[in-house]
């Protein structure tokens, strides 16, 4: 067994921060206090052991958090933006200096496989480096104008303040989407993690601390806020957070996005996902099935863009079937540490409580478990066995998300769009993929009466995304787009101006008025 737990003690000491965590929120480089009656204790999924105790932040200090945050904005959007590149540069590069302590923190708190982790943080690294290169081009149109001597053209100015709610399962890439694009953008931010993954934060905020020094970055830029439900309720309620960037459960997006409509702000949704792959008769089954496990067993079926369904042509479906189970078999859950583990455990007890419950439930159903379920024996944390199920998508167990390892095998006949009309039968709409060698399959997935998926992947999986393409979905998703293409208009407001530098006073749509 690897020796985790003296490697995290050593990131401790190197950081010089305590397993007991007193503070409860951070503006830039100074932490506050917190007070010992909000304790709780952060339990690892690795072996169900405390990792230590953080302190959750009342209301009063999220306020003081934003008034710092409010005067950082007021400096921060008049340093060119180039400027504000070079900072995140530097930051990337404090990211890849601490890469593997970073990630060891990731995959003791949210159980992902130390390989997983590392993945997270490369994913922090690669948007600072597509954000330093952004914030030399945060171009708006220049718009041809109808009178003469005027000139029209648009340009982007930063929101404010972005709020940040992140979850467990990717406690910092996703922070980094927003946090680091909308900073040079000219925002700043105030995050709120997931109550499951403190210590990830608390050490994203340690490793930026140096840069942040060394740069004379305003306190208040960077900010963050330890705290439960609570504090992204006043977050989604409060009028000085120009926009809520909010990723979890529909159930969650759907509070989130009310509040902030409520008062005219601005929302961005990461929200559940219920992501199919399809397999037509033509599919190359050798390369499908990496994809598929690692679309389903990766993170432990918890990511937003894990493989949920497998829609398989009726051709294939009893090979398919075959080798995967075959493969399923040969799956243990491990400690996320070890070389060679493929399965690490669910984040906590309710998640396994919430496997157990959705196979009963699927069974119920008319489901067909073929291979895994149940909790193992033999390791102290919250290991299952990652199982595949015959279904139907009409089934309840099929239509909600649920993070967890469970994989549908739904069977469909005839041609694609059967397929498609499978794929597109749930509520969510975030992922989506086909494996076909057949050119016409593969457009016919990809053309607008195709997936109706926010990503549509031909002959990779669902899960995985680059940071260069924007990511979100569509439907009970949420609809938003992080990360790169030109998902960093989501954090700038859109001015349109017109400049008229000649001596006449034309009116558009030629109107005459003369007074
Ligand atoms: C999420 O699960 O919320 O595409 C994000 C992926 C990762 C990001 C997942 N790059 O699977």
């Amino acid at each position: 067994m690897s020796d985790y737990r003296s490697e995290i003690k050593n990131i401790f000491s190197k950081f010089n921060t305590q397993e007991e965590f007193e503070y409860t929120s951070c503006t830039g480089t100074n932490w506050a206090k917190g007070i010992p009656a909000s304790r709780r204790e952060i339990i690892s999924p690795v072996d169900n052991v405390p990792i230590g105790k953080i302190y959750l932040a009342d209301i009063k200090s999220y306020h003081q958090v934003v008034s710092k945050a409010e005067s950082a904005f007021k400096q921060w959007q008049l340093i060119p933006a180039p400027k504000r590149g070079e900072v995140i540069r530097q930051i990337g590069n404090a990211f890849r200096e601490n890469k593997e302590d970073l990630a060891k923190i990731i995959s003791l708190e949210a159980g992902k496989i130390l390989q997983e982790s590392l993945g997270e943080v490369q994913e922090v690294i690669d948007i600072c480096d597509f954000a330093a290169g952004l914030s030399r081009q945060l171009y708006g149109l220049t718009i041809q104008s109808e009178r003469s001597s005027h000139r029209m053209m648009e340009q982007w100015h930063p929101l404010g303040i972005v709020g940040i709610i992140s979850a467990f399962n990717f406690p910092v890439a996703v922070w980094s989407w927003n946090a680091i694009i909308g900073a040079v953008c000219g925002n700043v931010s105030i995050w709120k993690p997931s109550e499951k993954t403190p210590y990830t934060a608390i050490f994203a905020h340690k490793i930026i601390e140096k840069t942040l020094k060394l740069n004379n970055v305003p306190e208040g830029v960077f900010n963050l806020v330890i705290g439960d439900y609570t504090i992204g309720s006043e977050m989604s309620n409060d009028p000085k957070i120009a926009l809520v960037s909010a990723t979890g459960s529909t159930a969650m997006g759907k509070k989130v996005a009310q509040n902030v409509a409520a008062r005219l702000g601005k929302s961005l949704l990461e929200l559940s996902g219920n992501n199919a792959i399809i397999l037509t008769e033509h599919a190359n089954l050798d390369m499908a099935m990496r994809s598929v496990v690692f679309g389903a067993v990766g993170t432990c079926g918890q990511r937003c863009t894990s493989t949920r369904r497998l829609i398989v042509h009726e051709d294939i479906y009893d090979e398919v079937k075959t080798r995967l189970v075959e493969v399923y078999k040969r799956i243990k859950p491990n400690n996320p540490f070890l070389e060679g583990t493929i399965l690490g455990p669910l984040i906590d007890k309710e998640a396994v409580s919430m496997f157990n419950t959705n196979i009963l439930q699927s069974i119920q159903e008319g489901g067909r478990l073929l291979v895994g379920g149940g909790l193992s024996k033999e390791l102290p944390g919250n290991y299952v066995y990652a199982a595949i199920i015959e279904a139907h998508n009409s089934h309840e167990s099929v239509q909600n998300e649920t993070f967890a390892p469970i994989l549908y095998l739904l069977r469909y006949d005839g041609g694609i769009e059967n397929a498609i009309e499978i794929q597109n039968g749930v509520k969510q709409g975030l992922s989506s993929s086909i494996f076909t060698e057949n050119f016409k399959q593969a457009e016919l997935f990809i053309a607008s009466t195709g997936s109706d998926c926010g990503i549509a992947n031909v002959n990779l999986g669902t899960s995985g995304a680059e940071i260069g393409g924007a990511f979100g979905g569509e439907k009970e998703t949420g609809g938003g787009r992080e990360s790169g293409s030109d998902a960093w208009k989501n954090y700038m407001r859109r001015q349109t101006c017109t400049i008229n530098y000649g001596n006449e006073m034309p009116l558009a749509q030629g109107i005459t008025f003369e007074m």
